[in-house]
């Protein structure tokens, strides 16, 4: 039975017994099906932020939902503390859809993160022979990894961090997109890996020069440096490609994924390496309660045949074009920017008569298009990927009504 509280209700309710933690756009959503979501009054939307790029596939996709009802009521849970006939099954289909030798199943974005670092420091003591406990990682300033303590340690964003410390030593900030700046930290001896985000997209959807992601990478192989890249975010189709790396052919040593990995439907994570970097990692030296749980593992698998079957990447090359496009040719002195890549994109709002990002959020939203400004004054747009192209382009005429209505 669906809840029937009404929206202002949800939010004093949310204000007075959750954390304060966030500060969402004043919509409160009921339903989702595909492109549209529906608040609890019964306004339609469409979703323009697809709970940052876990909805690729759209919300409550049939077929993943069907997988996800299905294996509910066979097995949930196991724990790694026993095998499970579903697992097996999953780790084989995931490295050979990414071609990896090894693929280690987490849960959140952030675990994915966390156990890539552990992976690379690792490999870094027993492959590369860099000293116990000396081995540093570089970072790009303005990333974003996720929210523990180790992670924020690599922020240069002191909203993720201030009032957190103290902080896991042992990474170097270089500037992103500045290929002579990793360079200089490459001659450090005692650098096990290079983690990137191949487009930065809390920053505000920053899209590195042509051929940046490359020669990072031959710069990183070229003193024996492990190439890590984050496509928690950017990845299963997003930016037009199934890996955002797949722009620039390039493989990285350790992937990471989340998010839409699973749809959107649970949360589902994955590190995959070849042997020589995964094989590291010990029995009982690493893992989590829910780590690769055959419901998650069915569902991942549903998510994944979605992006390959209905041929996400290509729709969002596509749709990508037509999108960003469309809003250059808006002639408003809002629009400072568009930038993104496949349905990745956002605008860089020039803040109007006192108006700027968060009203103009609010008024998409009274037009029934839903997004948030990241960083004050950019606006993030990403879509599900199986959005339409009439439906694409009815938003985008929506946006354009809410920016020229300042
Ligand atoms: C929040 C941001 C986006 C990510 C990349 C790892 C993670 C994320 C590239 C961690 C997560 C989420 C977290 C969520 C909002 C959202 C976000 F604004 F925070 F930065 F998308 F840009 N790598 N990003 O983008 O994955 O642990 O969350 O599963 O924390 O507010 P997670």
């Amino acid at each position: 039975m669906a809840s029937k509280i009404t929206s202002k209700t949800a939010m004093e309710l949310e204000d007075k017994y959750g954390a304060h933690n966030y500060h969402p756009l004043p919509v409160v959503l009921a339903k989702g099906l595909g492109a549209l979501v529906w608040d609890a009054e019964g306004k339609e939307y469409y979703d323009f932020l697809s709970a940052y790029s876990a909805v690729n596939q759209g919300h409550c996709h049939p077929k993943i939902i069907s997988a996800l009802k299905e294996q509910a009521e066979i097995l949930t849970l196991t724990s790694r503390a026993f095998y499970n006939n579903v697992l097996g099954e999953y780790e084989q289909y995931m490295t050979e859809y990414f071609g990896y030798d090894k693929v280690l199943p987490m849960n959140t974005g952030a675990e994915a993160d966390e156990t890539a670092l552990k992976l690379a420091r690792k490999w870094a003591y027993e492959k590369k022979g860099i000293p116990e406990n000396q081995a540093k990682i570089i970072v790009c300033a303005n990333n974003f990894h996720g929210r523990t303590i180790t992670i924020i340690s690599m922020s240069t964003d002191p909203d993720a961090y201030k009032g957190f410390g103290p902080f896991t030593p042992g990474f170097i900030t270089v500037p992103y997109n500045n290929l002579d700046a990793l360079k200089k930290e490459l001659e450090d001896p005692n650098v096990a890996a290079f983690l990137v985000e191949p487009i930065q997209g809390e920053a505000g959807v920053f899209v590195p020069d042509e051929g940046y992601l490359k020669n990072a990478y031959d710069a990183c192989k070229a003193k024996n440096v492990l190439f890590i890249a984050d496509e928690v975010q950017t990845g299963i189709a997003r930016t037009g490609k199934l890996l955002a790396c797949d722009h620039e052919g390039v493989k990285p040593d350790i992937l990471i994924l989340g998010k839409a990995l699973s749809g959107g439907v649970l949360p589902v994570s994955a590190v995959l390496a070849n042997d020589d970097i995964m094989l590291v990692i010990k029995p009982g030296e690493h893992g989590s309660t829910f780590g690769g749980n055959p419901l998650a593992a069915k569902v991942a698998i549903a998510a994944l045949e979605v992006v390959k079957n209905e041929k996400l990447a290509e729709r969002a090359e596509y749709l990508g074009q037509i999108f960003r496009n469309f809003l250059r040719a808006i002639d408003s002195d809002m629009i400072e920017l568009v930038r993104g890549k496949g349905l990745l994109n956002a605008v860089i709002i020039k803040p109007k008569n006192g108006k700027e990002a968060w009203d103009v959020c609010l008024k998409m939203a009274e037009n029934g298009v839903l997004a948030k400004p990241t960083h004050g004054h950019i606006i993030r747009f990403a879509p599900p990927l199986v959005i339409s192209e009439e439906q694409l382009l009815d938003a985008a005429e929506r946006i354009k009504k809410s920016i020229l209505s300042f």
